[in-house]
């Protein structure tokens, strides 16, 4: 089903819950060419969260955050965004009331049990026009939903296997965050949840 937790923010419990494997499979091939990170922020701190892309790269040094075409080690473009990503972030934009959504860059999570993602803006992104898709796989995960201010109470939304969240217009600079994950197994991911986000970027 699915849930509208602010303007232009929608869940759509499970709609990828029959695409595990695919999805995973579309991963595994991103991760063979960008190994899992763990990325230190502009202050200072290792994240506990491993990270991967396609499309558009992210990276995260003292200067801050950036997007790029390319590696900037090897000068390689990263690897292209899979099709079924793109198609999914498509149709997922268009039924939470979106237009055609042509994403240009895809950020992957890997949460181990006790990784946690802090509150925060994602303000790094040329177009907030557009909105972000999010893909959660695996072990589930608390969403902290905050306002516009940091200091803004948060609602804290469950999310699942296979729920897909749609975070568009005045939501789309929202704080939010992740919960430390609980320990735990999924039959498919194993002991991590994986979250993949489409977004235009650049
Ligand atoms: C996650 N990832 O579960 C989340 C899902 C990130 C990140 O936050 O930056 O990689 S994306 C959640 C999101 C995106 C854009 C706006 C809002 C939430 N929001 O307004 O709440 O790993
Ligand atoms: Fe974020």
């Amino acid at each position: 089903w699915r849930e509208q937790i602010a303007p232009g923010a929608v869940v759509m419990h499970g709609f990828v819950r029959d695409h595990g494997p695919e999805l995973l499979a579309a991963v595994n091939g991103v991760i063979a060419q960008v190994p899992w990170r763990h990325m230190t922020t502009p202050g200072g701190h290792v994240m506990s969260v491993a990270m991967s892309w396609c499309g558009n790269g992210w990276s995260s040094d003292s200067r801050g955050y950036r997007y790029s075409e390319r590696d900037s080690r090897s000068g390689k473009r990263w690897p292209p965004i899979p099709t079924i990503l793109m198609a999914l972030a498509d149709e997922a934009a268009q039924q939470a009331g979106f237009a055609p959504f042509v994403p240009d860059s895809c950020l992957m999570n890997r949460y181990d049990p006790g990784s946690k993602l802090s509150l925060h803006q994602d303000k790094d992104e040329h177009d907030f026009g557009s909105p972000i898709v999010s893909v959660s796989l695996g072990l589930p995960a608390v969403f902290q939903f905050g306002g516009m201010q940091r200091s803004d109470r948060a609602q804290r939304i469950p999310l699942a296997h296979g729920d897909v969240v749609v975070w568009g217009g005045p939501s789309r600079l929202c704080f939010h965050g992740i919960m430390p994950i609980k320990e735990g197994y999924h039959s498919l991911v194993g002991p991590h949840r994986i979250n993949i986000t489409l977004r235009k970027a650049l």
